[in-house]
């Protein structure tokens, strides 16, 4: 990834083309064009907005180029930014490699223009739980921090307003870590690695690497924290520059975040300390023991005070649209895992409960093996029911694991309807999708909404 630090600093009179009109390149070209950049927003497809943000935009001075891609070639422009949703492979980025025309991503750009430390929290599943929990952490104990990123905040939109003493809480996607080149958080946290997005990334190894972009800029004033419990994660320690913490829910280390006889404990400076009681904090599921050990790490890095810390892990409820709780009908629970976006997290999500579960799943493939999603679904559900791109190979997958109940239906709204019909008192309702949504929907809050939306109608 070429570019030159003092390009991005002072864009003014430069020609930028920003690639994909999303969240991420409408925020983008607005923060340059504010800067006196000369700005083309170019998308492969016709993106379409609500109330007026076209207007607004090329009210900016930005032009739009939707429908394709203008030609890069030395001298056409000076500086290409990606949108983290749009591979390296299109055009624009390979002829911008190609003839030495400076490329970067939004994240690198914010990260120039943060003043405040920067706490960056990556994995493929339980970032933005984390970085939420994270974010909370910090505001109760009176830091003014910035919580954005992946999570649908672009930095770059904030970034600038955040003084050296206050804190950024990063959100961290391996697309967005591929265009990084001196991103250096003060603390770097990997939460987890399993396969996600291989459509995107080919192959596992290249996933990795992504997620390894993290840290890899960090030095001896750094803070790495790893799942001790993943080995993916955990192997990665050996290649950071920064001082490695490791969290565990399985077993208690010497130094590092641990479970002790229920109790929360760190140990980063040789002297273990009690936090809380495990059962306290206020999330559900194993996996949110892990988000909330990672969480724990970072904030005793940073010098936040125990009792502060213990007060926001008791008293933090979620994220919408991660086991959210939507409501209670007939006896019948009824759960929000819209970002359930992949196999791994789709299982812990059924993990977090017991009882049975009425499973509602399916959505676009990213490339993902059902094979382990499906044994937990023989093992856990009572039914699953199937919508979406993929629902022939999840169901293909949960028959070759000898489960049978599953139920085909065409939207998500029969498929709330039909949970609704075939659940009993006792039971959880469950919409965690082991996929994506782009296939029926813009994006997982959209599908979350419309869940939430259905099932509330069922009340009344
Ligand atoms: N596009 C192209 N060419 C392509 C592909 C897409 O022009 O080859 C265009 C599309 O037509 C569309 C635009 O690019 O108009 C979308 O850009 P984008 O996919 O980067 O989406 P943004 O709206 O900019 O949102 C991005 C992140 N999306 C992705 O990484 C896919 C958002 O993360 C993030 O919140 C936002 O920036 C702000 O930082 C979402 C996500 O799904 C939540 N992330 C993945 C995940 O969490 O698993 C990584």
């Amino acid at each position: 990834m070429r570019f030159e630090r003092q390009m991005l600093m002072d864009v003014k009179g430069k020609k930028v083309l920003v690639v994909g009109a999303g969240k991420s390149g409408l925020a983008v070209s607005r923060f340059l064009s504010g800067r006196g950049a000369t700005v083309i927003l170019a998308d492969a497809g016709r993106p379409v907005y609500p109330g007026g943000e076209l207007e607004q935009i090329q009210a900016t001075g930005v032009v739009l180029n939707f429908g394709g891609y203008p030609e890069v070639k030395q001298g056409s422009f000076d500086l290409v930014v990606m949108s983290p949703g749009v591979p390296l492979t299109v055009e624009p980025a390979v002829a911008a490699i190609a003839s030495g025309v400076a490329l970067t991503g939004e994240l690198e750009l914010a990260y120039h223009f943060a003043r405040a430390p920067v706490v960056a929290i990556t994995g493929t599943n339980g970032k933005t739980t984390t970085t939420t929990l994270v974010g909370e952490i910090f505001k109760n104990y009176g830091r003014d921090t910035l919580v954005g990123g992946n999570i649908g905040l672009p930095l770059v939109t904030e970034v600038g307003r955040y003084a050296p003493g206050d804190l950024i809480v990063a959100e961290v996607s391996s697309f967005q870590l591929e265009t990084v080149s001196t991103f250096k958080p003060k603390v770097a946290v990997i939460l987890n690695i399993t396969p996600d997005h291989l459509d995107r990334h080919v192959t596992m190894d290249s996933y990795i690497a992504a997620k390894a972009r993290i840290f890899s800029n960090q030095g001896p004033g750094d803070y790495t924290v790893l799942n001790y419990d993943d080995p993916l994660t955990k192997s990665l320690g050996k290649g950071s520059r920064g001082r490695v913490i490791y969290f565990s829910r399985r077993r208690e280390m010497q130094s590092g975040v641990f479970v002790r006889e229920g109790k929360i404990m760190a140990s980063l400076n040789g002297i273990p300390e009690t936090v809380c009681e495990a059962a306290e904090i206020g999330i559900p599921g194993a996996h949110n023991l892990e988000n909330a050990l990672a969480a724990v790490a970072v904030a005793k890095v940073m010098g936040v005070e125990t009792a502060c810390l213990a007060h926001t892990l008791k008293s933090f409820r979620g994220v919408p649209h991660r086991l959210e709780y939507v409501a209670e009908i007939n006896g019948i629970r009824y759960i929000n895992d819209s970002k359930g976006t992949n196999p791994d997290a789709a299982i812990k999500a059924i993990e977090a409960y017991t009882g049975p579960v009425a499973l509602i799943a399916g959505g676009k493939n990213k490339g993902s093996d059902f094979s382990a999603f499906a044994a937990k679904v023989k093992e856990r559900a009572k039914v699953l029911i199937l919508f979406g791109q993929c629902a022939d190979l999840i169901a293909k997958a949960a028959n070759d694991a000898g489960f049978r109940n599953i139920l085909r239906v065409d939207n998500l709204g029969e498929a709330v309807l039909t949970a609704h019909r075939v659940a009993r008192p006792g039971d959880t309702v469950l919409l965690s999708p082991a996929c994506a949504s782009w296939d029926m929907f813009n994006n997982f809050e959209e599908r979350g909404d419309l869940f939430k939306e259905i099932v509330m109608s069922l009340k009344t």
